[in-house]
């Protein structure tokens, strides 16, 4: 009905009205309120998941984590020495915890066996030794997934970039703006997470530049440009049916000449199996050189999680193997909130670190991701 009511504007003064009203909409949305911000912090992880009362004992039998242990272990009260039998059933308990939180099936079996390595052999005497042993061993096993070989941190690379090239070049405008792009299927939240990326970026300093380089589904130019109002930046868009990787390097130019130090560059989405587009995705990668490629996937994804992560980094890398995907980003987490699987196995499938987690549809819902609040969502 609204559709039909905007197609009867006849006159510019209602379509200016129109357009302010959307605009105003869209603001009330996205934009937090005060009172929004009054608690938030994009590093708390508490706001994910409660860590208040988190503490290594783990003694205190009414917690959830207390309860799910003392069925898993209870058999093995009063054992001396851990053996690979002794450890075979409450394994297999965890697998199936584990699975049950959507932990792709073969990443289950390999935290599972990590664990096992771990406290084979080991002495214990108390239940209470044998909860603390097996937390810390599963602890250690998530975080080493969790916090891969490569740490990042998204604003310090910028400012990184930016700082270099000032002192470099004096600001003399032609140093490249750090460039960002965001990958994934369709609908998993690519628009509003670069939108959430681009205010977390402004409100620490820093001037973004939005690439709307969406050019295949219809809508996708416009709901970029309703974000870069709301959000008060500026955008590059040349419509549809264009290359993105065309508008992209044309984005960069532009925010190069205009001092912008970064550049977010919002994609199609496609299926993973759709060769033709993910080979378009290789071109964009391999002629702009973004310096960081973010996967965006849905929390709740379950195995097909691996291989859509798995087939875009391989269509990134495709023409530039110094390509890959950097980085991984899980929307919709508020709707999901134990199923933390897809962190554990996305990163364990790409080694690239979550950079943040989705948490509702407004610009400051993005969150840092904890080993602790992954345990305690998979205990919970
Ligand atoms: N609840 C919730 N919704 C989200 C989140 N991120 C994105 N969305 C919603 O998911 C839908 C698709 O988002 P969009 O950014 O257009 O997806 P794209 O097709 O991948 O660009 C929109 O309705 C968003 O508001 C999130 O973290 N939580
Ligand atoms: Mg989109």
């Amino acid at each position: 009905m609204e559709e039909l009511d905007k197609s009867k504007a006849t006159t510019e003064e209602d379509l200016v009205k129109n357009e302010e009203q959307a605009l105003a909409e869209a603001r009330a949305a996205y934009l937090p309120t005060d009172a929004d911000l009054e608690d938030f912090d994009v590093e708390d992880t508490t706001q994910l998941v409660d860590d208040e009362n988190d503490n290594d004992g783990d003694d205190n039998a009414n917690s959830t984590w207390g309860k799910s242990l003392q069925g898993l272990f209870a058999q093995m009260t009063g054992q001396k020495v851990l053996t690979k039998q002794d450890l075979e059933a409450p394994l297999k308990e965890m697998h199936k915890l584990l699975t049950s939180k959507n932990v792709a099936g073969d990443i289950a079996q390999q935290i599972c066996q990590k664990v096992q390595e771990s406290l084979i052999k080991k002495k214990l005497n108390s239940m209470y030794r044998v909860k603390t042993a097996v937390r810390q061993a599963l602890e250690q096993v998530i975080n080493e997934l969790l916090l891969p070989s490569t740490q990042l941190n998204i604003l310090r690379q910028v400012v990184s970039k930016r700082d270099q090239a000032s002192s470099l070049f004096a600001r003399s405008k032609t140093q490249r703006p750090f460039v960002i792009v965001v990958v994934g299927i369709n609908g998993v939240g690519k628009s509003t997470s670069l939108a959430k990326l681009a205010y977390y970026l402004k409100s620490n300093g820093c001037h973004p530049l939005l690439a709307a380089c969406d050019t295949f589904r219809s809508g996708a130019v416009e709901q970029l440009s309703v974000h870069a109002k709301c959000l008060g930046l500026p955008i590059y868009s040349k419509g549809y049916s264009k290359d993105p990787s065309l508008v992209a390097k044309a984005a960069i130019e532009q925010a190069t000449k205009e001092g912008n130090d970064v550049v977010l560059v919002d994609t199609a989405g496609r299926m993973q199996n759709n060769l033709p587009l993910m080979k378009a995705l290789g071109k964009l990668a391999a002629e702009n050189q973004p310096d960081m490629v973010i996967f965006v996937g849905e929390a709740l994804v379950g195995n097909d999680g691996i291989d859509q992560v798995k087939m875009f980094d391989k269509a990134v890398s495709f023409q530039n193997k110094y390509q890959k995907v950097n980085a991984i980003l899980l929307t919709k987490f508020d709707t999901v909130s134990d199923k933390v699987g897809a962190a554990l196995t996305m990163t364990h499938v790409t080694n690239a670190p979550i950079l943040f987690v989705g948490t509702g549809q407004k610009y400051h819902h993005l969150q840092k991701l904890s080993t602790n609040g992954v345990i305690r969502s998979l205990f919970a």
